[in-house]
């Protein structure tokens, strides 16, 4: 075997064998740099006759062509290793955590509680729940509710009114949730046993108001209901939600437009260090108003008074969410504060019933 194929052989197997880059930059210095043995080779042609010269420096640029060529394709293996041990060694785990599953970080409002608690409890007694339209009409709002025309009654109520139409009737903003009531005697017969919570406005704003409220009314007409249902309805109620055992009531006379005799209801409580215990002590806590409905609502929806009566009731969710659950500030109902909610709110599988415990 001829020089130049022995050191072309030996040249390959050395590129073969170059394990990294710097390895095959070795091997590349010893045949191609300055003092390579190619390079080595190349500087004997100037030594020799021009045949022979002509022979071996085809035969030397043969081998450096091959070695150039054996180089630069090992690099590139080299270089794709390189990369891939590179990119296996700095993976970034770039996932977040998982979140808590909505079942765990979501909150129910007190409110919607409320609400939930208010359904269960009248549900069980036989209710149903009845809903309208937050704009209501004049009328149902007011006339078919016994407040005449003009009567100062309707001035108790501070409204928010839209802008007259061509007839010079003017929609307003619902002050109680009572039309409803006006809408389920006119589309249904008696007996009627309904709820009706819902969103109310009125034109008032400071510590214990807000212009946009919530009730809870109850409205029961049949031939013979009478005041002791009434009370009965509303001491059940009371116990019911209060969860407590016993709860003294006290029916105070009053007066609305929709009912007669009108009263208002206090229970009987315990004010402790900025706790109120009901069921318990010597203080008395106003919560609702109720009464026998005014024979002139009776007629104005389209039921009879010689033939049906029934008695309705009022109070403000708002107000009876901050007593039970010991809420300080109204209108942090309102703020929709994540921190106030995570702290207030109800967890969303505990579902409020009878059985189980309306609040537990
Ligand atoms: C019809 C007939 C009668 C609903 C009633 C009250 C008494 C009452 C207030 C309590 C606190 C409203 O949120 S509050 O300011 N409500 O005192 N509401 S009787 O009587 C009706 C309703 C509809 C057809």
């Amino acid at each position: 075997m001829s020089d130049t194929t022995t050191l072309q052989a030996d040249l390959l197997q050395a590129v073969a064998a170059a394990s990294d880059e710097a390895a095959l930059e070795a091997v590349r210095v010893g045949a191609l740099g300055k003092k390579g043995s190619i390079s080595a080779l190349l500087a004997t042609l100037g030594k020799m006759s021009p045949d022979e010269r002509r022979t071996q420096g085809a035969a030397i640029n043969a081998v450096k062509d091959a070695v150039t060529a054996a180089l630069a394709e090992r690099r590139e293996v080299l270089r794709a290793a390189a990369l891939d041990a590179r990119l296996a060694r700095e993976t970034i785990d770039v996932t977040l955590p998982l979140r808590d599953p909505p079942a765990e970080s979501g909150r129910i409002h007190p409110l919607s509680q409320v609400w939930d608690e208010l359904s269960t409890i009248f549900a069980d007694m036989g209710f149903s729940v009845a809903e309208g339209p937050d704009i209501e009409t004049d009328d149902y709002n007011f006339t078919r509710l016994n407040f005449p025309e003009g009567h100062p009654a309707r001035e108790m109520h501070d409204t928010f009114f839209f802008n007259p139409k061509e007839d010079g009737s003017r929609l307003l903003l619902r002050t109680h949730t009572s039309p409803v009531q006006v809408r389920t005697m006119l589309t249904q017969q008696p007996p009627i046993r309904v709820i009706c919570p819902g969103r109310t406005y009125r034109i008032d704003s400071d510590a214990t108001h807000t212009p946009q409220f919530h009730q809870v009314e109850g409205l029961v007409i049949d031939k013979e209901s009478h005041l002791g249902h009434l009370k009965w309805i509303l001491h059940e109620f009371c116990k019911a939600f209060f969860e407590v055992d016993n709860v003294n009531m006290r029916f105070r006379p009053s007066f609305f437009p929709f009912t007669e005799p009108s009263l208002e209801v206090d229970i009987q409580c315990r004010r402790d260090k900025g706790e109120i215990r009901f069921g318990e002590g010597e203080d008395w806590l106003e919560i609702l108003g109720c009464g026998m409905v005014h024979p002139n609502v009776l007629r104005a929806c389209d039921i009879d008074p010689e033939v049906y009566q029934g008695f309705a009731w009022g109070m403000g969710i708002d107000r009876i969410a901050m007593l039970k659950y010991g809420l300080p500030d109204l209108r942090a109902l309102f703020e929709a504060d994540g921190r106030w909610l995570d702290h207030y709110g109800f967890k969303p599988l505990e579902m409020p019933t009878l059985a189980g415990g309306l609040s537990s």
